[in-house]
């Protein structure tokens, strides 16, 4: 099985957990992107769904999917987002696709998260990729040094050679050499930081149940 046909294998199975008639949570990437094209299979049985991207946004009302904004709607069943990164805890490592605010917001308004995502994204301890951070651009360099301090090492993520711009018309910085062994301490730490947006561990907002895209099949893995 290819890496796609292993993500189209996962975007499939999280069919399961949408919850008929109802808004449902979409994330950012290529596994979410199987997923929304799973979803227009059962577009007529669900209310729509809010999104953590322009991205995907775009590609929802593409297919024909009403896309709500977060403040129209109270909780949400279910959230379906992709990782970079997954621990044995359901702790992640996000913002591979510059949509980690957004995500962690929806996140946050969802009772559960269903990670999808292919085997490769398995880990024990998190920080081998390296780890994404938003934040205002005139606080860049002094975080930088600060997660130098702590022995990574930080670049401001480019875009054609111009620093990438999310949605929420900040930078973000990508600090690898990273091993993250207390990943809640980590993110509490890190959110205080002036000038941090998001930091691209979801601990606080962990994965409650993670499909995994294996040659054998998807696992089901509980948190
Ligand atoms: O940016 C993100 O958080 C995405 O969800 C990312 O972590 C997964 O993207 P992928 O499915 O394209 O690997």
């Amino acid at each position: 099985l290819t890496q796609d046909e292993l993500k189209a294998q996962v975007g499939r199975a999280a069919l399961a957990y949408v919850v008929e008639g109802e808004i449902v949570g979409v994330g950012t990437g290529s596994t979410v992107n199987k997923f929304i094209e799973a979803l227009a299979t059962m577009k007529d049985r669900i209310r729509g769904a809010v999104s953590s991207s322009v991205a995907s946004t775009e590609r929802l009302q593409a297919l024909g999917i009403e896309v709500f904004d977060s403040n129209a709607v109270d909780e949400l069943a279910v959230y379906i987002d992709g990782a970079d990164e997954i621990d044995g805890h359901g702790f992640m490592i996000k913002g591979g696709g510059a949509a980690l605010t957004r995500e962690k917001i929806v996140a946050a308004q969802s009772r559960s998260f269903v990670c999808i995502a292919d085997a490769s994204k398995r880990v024990d301890v998190l920080g081998a990729f390296p780890l994404p951070v938003e934040v205002v651009p005139m606080a860049a360099r002094r975080i930088m040094r600060q997660f130098e301090r702590m022995g990574g090492i930080a670049q401001v993520r480019e875009k054609e050679g111009l620093p990438l711009v999310t949605d929420n018309g900040q930078h973000i910085v990508d600090v690898s050499g990273l091993r993250i062994v207390d990943p809640l301490g980590f993110e509490s730490e890190v959110n205080q930081w002036p000038g941090v947006v998001t930091v691209g561990v979801f601990a606080h907002q962990r994965a409650t149940v993670c499909l995994l895209g294996t040659p054998d099949g998807v696992q089901t893995l509980r948190y």
